[in-house]
């Protein structure tokens, strides 16, 4: 049962994430002055930034990040941020800004209208949708500080019609970003950055610090810590969703071209950790693919880091028939998936649960990942069964709203009465009763 197995896979990777803490560990007994488990290290930053504030998320910020800010370090200056856009290349900006236009159209063809619906003539229902006040946006620092995050989180953001988008972004060890973050938020028209990070980040901005005001939801993705901290302060603010590691199923058919296929998993697998997953009932395309894998991997620069992860996360699963790959591709929920086979349509037919789906050669998930509109920020780890890609929609609230005439009133209140009595509310029932019963000028009485 190829599906149970990967569905082990991730398990283990689950494990393995708590074991890569044995490093952290080892920070944690020096921070804490005991070897605190993932989950009771993040419980213990947040609340310290909730009860002491600030002075707690700069002094998490000095353990962790290994830099000592002080207070009026803590928000980026304007000067900064546009001096990096100033100095940015100008086929970067080119670039972002044609991005960012392909994601606002997208975005904008999905926002949610009011709607009104007329009951009987006699009283209206109506739903309407207004955009959260202020939303975090978390990005990753070092290595995986990616414009490209910025791009899928603020944009569909703004076209909600979030008044307040407040980035952070662990800065590097002098203090300092790379040019492109800053070029992009100035790009983007963000004001507010703040240099930090980690779970310490996500207290900040769910509780407020001194300079940060807080918010009403958090997104984006970030290592254990910050999906930790996220899951924390969950009913506090919103949150997009709890991110893993990438992912890809390529589900393929004898039709699929091996290199497109092997490339197709390393840029996953580059992504270290990344899982990646080949779903065939072709056993000649097992072969191939794993020939054109070693002949690829050998010529990217993250080559090496994509071997290790396609060794410890990756699997090539040979299924007995297409309903096999299928069902097993189903189980996994992956959050990307591809289908290379000689009618992909009418395979998606019978595909339930994919956080986002690239059809035919031509649809690599990179072209996803950066370009096409939908946002990459996408439902891992088998989430894709119960959760959906983040959306222009997700920072909107919806609030229903009742109007009833006086007849309309009538109409209703015996249903009510009745209900309410056998609940034993009484008071429900009177609050209706006597409206009904009313027959006078709607006049207070003197
Ligand atoms: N594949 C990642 C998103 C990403 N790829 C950012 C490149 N940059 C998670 O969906
Ligand atoms: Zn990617």
């Amino acid at each position: 049962n190829a599906a149970a197995q990967i569905l082990k896979l991730r398990d283990q990777f689950r494990t393995d994430a708590d074991i890569s803490s044995a490093a952290s560990k080892k920070k944690t007994l020096a921070v804490f002055g005991e070897a605190l488990s993932p989950t009771r290290a993040v419980e213990r930053i947040c609340s310290d930034v909730r009860e002491k504030g600030l002075s707690a998320a700069l002094h998490y910020t000095e353990q962790f990040d290994g830099i000592k800010l002080k207070s009026d370090q803590l928000k980026v200056k304007p000067a900064e941020l546009a001096e990096a856009h100033a100095n940015v290349g100008a086929d970067f900006l080119e670039v972002i800004k044609q991005i960012r236009y392909n994601v606002v159209q997208f975005q904008s063809g999905l926002l949610q209208r009011d709607a009104v619906m007329p009951v009987s003539g006699k009283h209206e229902l109506t739903v309407r949708y207004r955009p959260l006040k202020r939303v975090g946006v978390y990005c990753p620092g070092g290595a995986a500080a990616y414009p490209s995050t910025l791009l899928m989180t603020v944009c569909p953001a703004q076209v909600a019609g979030v008044e307040q988008i407040v980035v952070c972004m662990p800065p590097n060890a002098t203090g300092g970003y790379n040019r492109e973050m800053l070029a992009t938020c100035y790009e983007l028209g963000i004001t507010e950055v703040y240099r930090l990070g980690g779970a310490q980040a996500i207290a900040a901005m769910a509780y407020g610090v001194e300079g940060i005001k807080p918010v009403d939801m958090i997104v984006g993705p970030g290592n254990q810590y910050v999906a930790l901290a996220k899951k924390h302060v969950f009913g506090q603010v919103a949150i997009d969703c709890i991110a893993g590691p990438s992912e890809v199923v390529v589900l393929a058919d004898y039709s699929a071209h091996p290199d497109y296929v092997a490339l197709d998993l390393i840029a996953q697998a580059e992504h270290s950790p990344g899982v990646a997953v080949l779903v065939t009932w072709h056993e000649q395309l097992l072969e191939e693919i794993q020939d054109a894998l070693q002949k690829r991997l050998a010529k990217l620069s993250r080559g090496e880091l994509a071997r290790e992860s396609l060794e410890r996360y990756g699997a090539l699963v040979f299924a007995p028939d297409e309903q096999a790959a299928i069902d097993c591709t189903n189980a996994l929920a992956p959050e990307h998936l591809h289908i290379q086979t000689k009618d992909p349509e009418a395979i998606l037919e019978r595909i339930d649960s994919a956080g986002a789906v690239f059809l035919g050669p031509f649809t690599p998930v990179a072209v996803g990942d950066y370009a096409a509109g939908p946002s990459h920020v996408l439902p891992t780890g088998g989430t894709a069964r119960f959760a959906s890609g983040l959306t222009t929609n997700d920072f909107r609230k919806r609030t229903s709203v009742m109007h009833f005439t006086r007849n309309g009133l009538k109409e209703i209140a015996a249903d009510v009465i009745f209900l309410a009595n056998k609940e034993g509310l009484t008071g429900h029932a009177a609050s209706v009763e006597l409206r009904a019963n009313d027959n006078g000028p709607m006049n207070r009485p003197k």
